[in-house]
């Protein structure tokens, strides 16, 4: 056999054990994938030796609830780095405005804007600033968790940064994610990480089991006109908290009644989320499908 016909069918070997070819930032070694001090052997992250995608339990649990808690997911190594990038960025945006203060009305004054006493801040597309953020769009333990939800055929909707700062962390109200988004088919999953540990006192995400399944139209919030606030449509005594380590995860479905209150400790809550939609997914403003390309990537697809 010659080499290229060899060659040929070692790919092909390839693709019908594994199912697919990983993609190029599967195949970067992270650089805690070291050696083991102890024997010498390749020591596998946690990110490795999780359990790829939901368990049959937890995909009936999202499909029930609306959510489902995954708990930690990113090992405290990648955790460091995304709260160093994560801080950085918002420096930056700190010095330039570009970034927005949920819990305000839009002002354009930067001075300004930064003195405000209550504080939800938000930059969108972490993913066009910063690689670290963008290399976490193709992070495998996160999209085969999605996977097990959309499918093989996964696109960006957008990313976003929320941040709580300690004292000052304002709330987000009572919402259901697709009322801001109007997307069509509204089956699109959140992935919510949180980079410091989230409880109730700090901001930790406040889940209405079952509200998925119906889309209730929204009203703005008196505080600020960034925000829907819904509280009246919910019963808070019904609501699941879900308490997270640095580092932890929770999938919700787009139509889930979600809140986060405010936080008045002295502990900060950096919040990343990650909002995934099947390719073919369509704008209800516009009527138009969401095109691929740099901002909405396709992350993972199977042909
Ligand atoms: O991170 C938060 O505080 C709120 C997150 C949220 O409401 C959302 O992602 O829609």
């Amino acid at each position: 056999m010659d080499g290229k016909k060899s060659c040929l069918l070692r790919l092909c070997a390839y693709i019908l054990t594994e199912g697919k070819i990983s993609p190029l930032a599967d195949r970067i070694k992270p650089k805690y994938a070291q050696m083991d001090k102890t024997g010498g052997h390749q020591r596998m992250s946690t990110e490795t030796i999780r359990p790829a995608g939901l368990t049959f339990e937890q995909v009936a649990e999202f499909h029930e609830r609306g959510f489902v808690k995954i708990g930690k997911l990113l090992d405290d190594d990648r955790v460091e780095t995304l709260r160093r990038e994560y801080d950085h960025e918002f420096d930056q945006a700190y010095l330039t405005g570009h970034y927005r203060n949920l819990a305000r009305n839009e002002t354009q004054d930067v001075v300004e804007r930064n003195a405000a006493s209550v504080k939800m801040l938000q930059i969108m597309q972490m993913c066009e600033r910063n690689i670290h953020f963008r290399s976490l769009l193709y992070h495998k333990p996160i999209l085969d968790l999605v996977e097990s939800l959309l499918g093989p055929n996964i696109q960006l909707f957008h990313d976003q940064a929320l941040f709580k700062p300690a004292h000052h962390g304002g709330a987000v109200f009572w919402h259901q994610d697709n009322a801001y988004w109007q997307c069509q088919p509204a089956n699109l999953v959140s992935c919510w990480m949180t980079l410091d540990d989230a409880d109730v006192h700090n901001g930790a995400m406040h889940l209405m089991p079952g509200s998925h399944r119906m889309a209730v139209t929204h009203d703005k919030s008196a505080e600020t006109n960034l925000l829907f606030d819904m509280e009246k449509s919910v019963d808070p005594s019904k609501a699941v908290t879900v308490e997270l380590p640095a580092g932890g995860a929770l999938i919700h479905h787009c139509q889930t009644f979600h809140y986060t209150p405010p936080n008045l400790t002295d502990r900060q809550r950096r919040a990343f989320i990650i909002h995934f939609m099947n390719p073919g997914t369509r704008s209800m403003r516009t009527g138009e499908f969401i095109p691929v390309s740099f901002s909405n990537p396709m992350l993972r697809m199977r042909m």
